[in-house]
């Protein structure tokens, strides 16, 4: 059975990275069984064999794969049913999707959620969240935290997304895939610290509830920042 590193809260039921989201997603797309195993920030000797200190990671068999396109990539090699990235440009397609998602939502998403991952964090990984995004903001938690700005920020990437789900249910067509998990791994940043700033959008909150309501029916309710 695949094993699936990824991020947790204190709770250790509270998956919030879009990374992690991204590759569960896919390991339920492919019908594939997977046991959790929720990672602190902190708890690095837990993913010390994959020579790098993040997560996601899968281990299956005796292959170990970081990085949520890479996973992508090695189970459309190793499990080609249902397709996620499908031919051979997807990989690099993908990462220009990945590139451009990022450029529209993170900057609005991080200001809304950073706060709010301190606080779902387990006690143990405070200090060292604090510390090690403070250096890379070279600011403050607090100051950069800025949910109106956020918001702000955001209004202008929900027209982009709409463009497309306004004349096709998913990204990738007619049946959600890679591109759908890669642009849904942020939005479960949000929602899952109990945030949804794109409910005003209709075909982008249409999508979300399409796509997070496939999930909930087969994995059960997702557990949410109160
Ligand atoms: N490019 C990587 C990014 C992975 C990543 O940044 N993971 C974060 C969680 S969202 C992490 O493990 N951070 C550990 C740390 O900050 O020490 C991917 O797509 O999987």
């Amino acid at each position: 059975m695949i094993e699936l590193y990824e991020l947790c809260g204190a709770n250790p039921a509270h998956l919030f990275s879009p990374f992690c989201w991204r590759v569960r997603m896919a390991l339920v797309h492919k019908g594939l069984s997977f046991r959790s195993n929720p990672t602190c920030f902190t708890d690095k000797e837990l993913i010390a064999f994959s020579g790098q200190g993040k997560v996601p990671v899968i281990r299956d068999g005796d292959t170990v794969v970081y990085d949520s396109l890479a996973i992508f990539a090695y189970l459309d090699s190793q499990y080609p049913e249902q397709p996620l990235l499908g031919d051979a440009v997807a990989s690099a397609r993908a990462k220009a999707i990945d590139a451009l998602c990022t450029s529209v939502l993170r900057g609005g998403l991080l200001k809304m959620v950073l706060l709010r991952v301190l606080q779902a964090s387990d006690p143990k990984d405070h200090a060292y969240f604090r510390s090690t995004r403070e250096a890379f903001f070279s600011d403050t938690l607090e100051n950069v935290d800025n949910p109106e700005q956020g918001q702000a920020l955001l209004e202008a990437a929900w027209p982009v997304l709409a463009a497309v789900l306004k004349t096709q249910p998913y990204f990738d067509g007619d049946e959600p895939a890679g591109a759908d998990y890669l642009v849904f791994g942020y939005f479960m940043w949000a929602y899952t610290l109990g945030i949804a700033p794109w409910q005003d959008n209709a075909p982008v909150n249409d999508w979300f509830n399409r796509l997070l309501n496939i999930y909930e029916a087969q994995r059960g309710t997702v557990v949410r920042t109160a």
